[in-house]
């Protein structure tokens, strides 16, 4: 069995869900924060046997656009030459980030 942990952007959510649940997968919704640009994304949990992850990944590919978005906001020191803090910077963002983990153990009790 694996997890598949999908973080994608707010607007993504209920495409992804809806297409998930219609497929039979079961999953989980956190409501996450980027780190960089500090906006609400969403994380979705999906566990899943390990020869359907494919599928996971590919319905969540098909639901979540990739866009493009403007840092306003100073950046930390080591990551930007002086002078440039408050220079918009434009970043790429998503469709989706998606990591696959093993689980060790599964249960419902
Ligand atoms: P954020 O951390 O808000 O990052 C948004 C976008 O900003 C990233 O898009 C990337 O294009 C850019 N970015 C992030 N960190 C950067 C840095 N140190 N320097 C320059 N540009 C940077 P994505 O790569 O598509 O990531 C979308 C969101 O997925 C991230 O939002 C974060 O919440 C999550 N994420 C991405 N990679 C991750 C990782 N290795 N571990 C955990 N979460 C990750």
């Amino acid at each position: 069995m694996k997890l598949v942990i999908a973080i994608t952007h707010e607007r993504d959510k209920h495409k992804v869900s809806d297409a998930l649940l219609q497929a039979g997968h079961k999953l989980t919704i956190i409501a996450s924060t980027g780190g960089f640009l500090r906006d609400g994304n969403v994380t979705f949990l999906v566990g899943t046997k390990s020869e359907e992850v494919d599928d996971v990944i590919d319905i969540i590919r098909q639901w979540c656009s990739a866009r493009e978005q403007y840092v306003t906001q100073p950046l930390p020191d080591a990551m930007v030459p002086t002078g440039a803090l408050m220079s918009p910077v434009k970043v790429s963002v998503g469709g989706a980030i998606i990591f696959v983990v093993d689980v060790e153990k599964y249960e419902r009790v």
